[in-house]
């Protein structure tokens, strides 16, 4: 069976593309599995550079297909900060908690019905036979002024979806790939994937 990376070290992204892509006929790796792999160096200056530049990076080095991510949160008050660089928003040594807390004081003036905000997802799949995919999804919410919910990782605590009257950290893992940006970008990557292993199979 065909074997595919997921090429990144957020344990979080790492479960909910595992979830996602559970219905093809791969078999799925994560980098942790493997270990003693270089980190990629991230100065794109967008999601699509930097997902595009990871895949590269992990399928050079580890000759397999690897599948990369590259996401983040945009703040209309804040002219679409943090962006591609919401992992280290609060500094080299951010974490979860300081990122958030960051977002907390930056917003602190800002009125609720002008804290609208989306999360980007950029997937690319990049194999050593030299295929390229890749895919993208974005998901709509408001930042709320204090965190709710315990699931997820990074924002979702703040990260309220108006429709269902949650943050994404109050949904299991299932239901927040059903409604977030990475859901909706693996889904469309899921068809291009399984499209292309068809076309393998033909070839075959
Ligand atoms: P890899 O590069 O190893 O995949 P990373 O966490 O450094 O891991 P990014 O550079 O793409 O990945 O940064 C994404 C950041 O955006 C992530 O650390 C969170 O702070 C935020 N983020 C992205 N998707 C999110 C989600 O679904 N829920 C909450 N925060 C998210």
């Amino acid at each position: 069976m065909m074997e595919i990376v997921v090429a990144s070290s957020n344990k979080g992204k790492v479960a909910e593309i595992i979830a996602a892509l559970a219905d093809l006929p791969v078999k799925v790796l994560a980098l942790g599995d493997i270990g003693g792999v270089p980190e990629a160096v991230e100065d794109g200056l967008t999601f699509e550079a930097n997902a595009l530049l990871k895949a590269t990076h992990y399928s050079a080095f580890l000759g397999k297909p690897c599948l990369a991510d590259d996401s983040g949160l945009e703040v209309d008050a804040l002219h679409g900060e943090p962006g591609v660089y919401s992992a280290r928003y609060s500094g080299e040594a951010a974490t979860d908690s300081s990122n958030n807390a960051k977002l907390l004081s930056e917003l602190a003036a800002v009125c609720p019905q002008s804290r609208t905000a989306r999360f980007r997802c950029v997937l690319a799949y990049i194999s050593p036979e030299g295929i390229t995919l890749t895919a993208e999804g974005s998901c709509e919410g408001l930042i709320l002024d204090e965190p709710r919910g315990e699931s997820g990782f990074g924002y979702d605590p703040l990260f309220y979806l108006p429709s269902l009257g949650k943050t994404l950290a109050e949904l299991d893992l299932a239901g927040k790939n059903t409604v977030s940006h990475r859901g909706q970008a693996l889904r469309n990557m899921a068809q291009k994937l399984a499209r292309c292993l068809d076309e393998n199979r033909r070839d075959q």
